[in-house]
């Protein structure tokens, strides 16, 4: 089994409500076995910003399936939440992004990882860091000084419960 990260996102359509079912989905992938999952947190948009905020969180996955095949599996969730692409980095339903597979890094034009922006973005830092706050990434630094140095002002602990 390989430990894999999946940063979870939504802005629309009831947000946790939307993450609660794609972590559900998760946990029945075939080949795989759900580890764990942060808390969510409700955070204010990178890119454009009228659009609504988001929920983000990060689940641990360990898992056989191969990368790519991992991702069409990520796809088709986001699919299912009836996913629709606005525009770059804009509002969505569903947005699962594969941030780590184990150490290894993949360079294809489907699927680059780690995640490029992973490092820059305080949404994927905190609940990353409140589920594996020992992770050390692929290229040797320790998530715990990333998580301290970067910016949290838009990123609060969803208290709503819903
Ligand atoms: N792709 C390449 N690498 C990966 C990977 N590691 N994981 C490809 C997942 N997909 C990967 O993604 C476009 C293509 O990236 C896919 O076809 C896949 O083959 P997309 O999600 O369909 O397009 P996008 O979302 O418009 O662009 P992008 O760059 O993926 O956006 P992000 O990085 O997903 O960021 N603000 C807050 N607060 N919270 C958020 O969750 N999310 C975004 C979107 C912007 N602002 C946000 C948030
Ligand atoms: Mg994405």
């Amino acid at each position: 089994m390989i430990r894999t990260c999946i940063g979870l996102g939504s802005n629309l359509d009831q947000p946790a409500a939307q993450l609660h079912r794609a972590t559900g989905a998760l946990a029945q992938l075939p080949h795989s076995r759900l580890v764990a999952c942060s808390p969510f947190y409700l955070t204010t948009p990178v890119g454009p910003q009228d659009q609504p905020d988001f929920i983000n969180a990060v689940a641990l996955l360990d898992t056989t399936l191969a990368p790519l095949d991992l991702l069409d599996a990520l796809q088709a969730l986001e699919q299912q939440a009836g996913r629709v692409r606005h525009r770059h980095w804009g509002e969505r339903t569903l947005d699962l992004d594969l941030l780590l597979y184990g150490d290894q890094h993949i360079d294809l034009p489907r699927l680059r990882v780690p995640h490029p922006e992973m490092t820059r973005r305080a949404f994927v830092l905190v609940p990353l860091h409140a589920v594996w706050p020992d992770l050390v990434l692929p290229d040797g630094t320790p998530l715990a000084s990333l998580r301290a140095q970067c910016d949290d002002a838009g990123v609060w602990l969803d208290t709503s419960g819903d």
